[in-house]
This record gives C-alpha cells, sequence and structure tokens, in this order.
C-alpha cells in the first residue's frame, strides 16, 4: 500500500514538471524515470478562419451630393447638328474650290477635260509598265478614252507634241490573246482600230498605242510612248 502512495506521488510531480513551460527536462530526469523527456516540438499549422460574425448596424446616412449642372435641352442638340453640319459644308465647298484650283492647273498645262476626266501628259516617252506606273504614282490611270469624246480629248493632246508622236492606252491583250480589255479587266466596249489591227504582229503585240490620227494600234508593250494620264 505504501509502494502505491509512493508511486502516485512521484507521478504527481512528473505532471506538474511537465506543465510547466519553462521545467528543463535535466530537473526531471532523476526523479521520473518512467518518463521520457523528448525535445520540444514545433508550433502546429494555423487552424482555418473562424465563420463571419453577425451583420453591424446600419451606418448613418450619407451628406447630399452637389447639385449636376443643367442637361441640354432638345432645341440645344438641333442646334448642336445644325453647327456641325456648317462646319461639314464650308468643308465639302473648300474640298470644291481646291478642285477646280487643280483642275485649272492640269487643263493650263495642256489637259483636255471631257466630262469627269481630264486627259495630261507629263511629256515624258515611257515603255507600257513604266507609262502604267507614272500615271498611278500620280493618283491617275493610263489614259483610257471611252467614247470618241474622250479619244478626241486624247489625240489632241499628242497634237499638242507634234508629228507622228503616239500614246499607250490603258488597253492590253496580255491575258488572252486577242482579247484586249482595260486595265480594270473589263472587256472593252469602245474602239477605234486602224485598219488590218489588231494584227498581233510577230506574235508580241498586247499593248495598244493611239496615233496622231485618233487610230489604234496594237504594239510591243516595250515601245516608248507619250505618257498620257487620266485623272
Ligand atoms: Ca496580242
Ligand atoms: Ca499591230
Amino acid at each position: 500500500m505504501l509502494k502505491v502512495l509512493g508511486f502516485l506521488a512521484l507521478l504527481c510531480m512528473c505532471l506538474r514538471a511537465q506543465s510547466t513551460e519553462n521545467a528543463k527536462c535535466d530537473d526531471l530526469s532523476g526523479s521520473c524515470a518512467v518518463f521520457s523527456c523528448g525535445t520540444r516540438g514545433s508550433n502546429g499549422l494555423p487552424g482555418r478562419d473562424g465563420r463571419d460574425g453577425k451583420e453591424g448596424p446600419k451606418g448613418e446616412k450619407g451628406e447630399r451630393g452637389q447639385k449636376g449642372e443643367q442637361g441640354r435641352s432638345a432645341t440645344s442638340e438641333v442646334e448642336v447638328v445644325k453647327e456641325h453640319l456648317k462646319a461639314v459644308e464650308k468643308k465639302l465647298q473648300l474640298m470644291q474650290e481646291n478642285f477646280n484650283k487643280y483642275n485649272k492647273i492640269l487643263l493650263f498645262h495642256g489637259g483636255k477635260q471631257v466630262g469627269e476626266k481630264v486627259f495630261v501628259t507629263n511629256g515624258h516617252q515611257e515603255n507600257f509598265e513604266s507609262s502604267q506606273k507614272s500615271c498611278k504614282d500620280a493618283g491617275g490611270n493610263l489614259a483610257t478614252p471611252k467614247n470618241a469624246a474622250e479619244n478626241i480629248a486624247v489625240q489632241e493632246i499628242l497634237n499638242t507634241k507634234g508629228e507622228s508622236i503616239k500614246a499607250f492606252l490603258g488597253i492590253t491583250d496580255l491575258q488572252v490573246e486577242g482579247i484586249f480589255k482595260y486595265l480594270g479587266e473589263d472587256k472593252i466596249s469602245f474602239t477605234n482600230w486602224n485598219l488590218g489591227e489588231p494584227n498581233n504582229s510577230k506574235d508580241n503585240e498586247d499593248c495598244v498605242e493611239i496615233q496622231d490620227n485618233g487610230k489604234w494600234n496594237d504594239i510591243p508593250c516595250s515601245l516608248l510612248r507619250l505618257v498620257i494620264c487620266e485623272f
């Protein structure tokens, strides 16, 4: 019985020693043989967040904001549109004036106007490809008369440059031999071929020239001709 009481007393001493954080294991080793004293473990991972608390009481009403600007009336909207239209009209008028001015300059430099088209030459003799590029670079196309009046206008330009002057037209049969088309690839709707033309001489005539008599002839594209563009 005494032995049991002694053991319980020793057990109580050991439990107290373990519950005291600062207790040193060495101090217990002598009196508490039934417990092994290992090194202290590291802290465990933090626990999960707790649930949200109850909703707090409603806050006080905020201060009233500043008064906004007054909206425009339907009448003022119409006025704005009117002003916008006036500005657009003014721009269009300016563009028209500029167009008329440049048109006059072209005509002053020997250009010929037929309807909406203006034909003009840069005075250079170039092959077909170069002639086409020169016109494109200037914002136009190779002269392509589509009626008698336009054909006469091109002829008149030739006649101001001397005798036997000829120019390429924006027409070829490069795609299909014998089928002449505009550069936009539509089949031609007006022709003024010279007698016996087009003859595709030496199987090497896929471009078209207009001669000083206004007649057309198919010729090699490599020849040099006066550049006449249309705008
Ligand atoms: Ca041909
Ligand atoms: Ca020919």
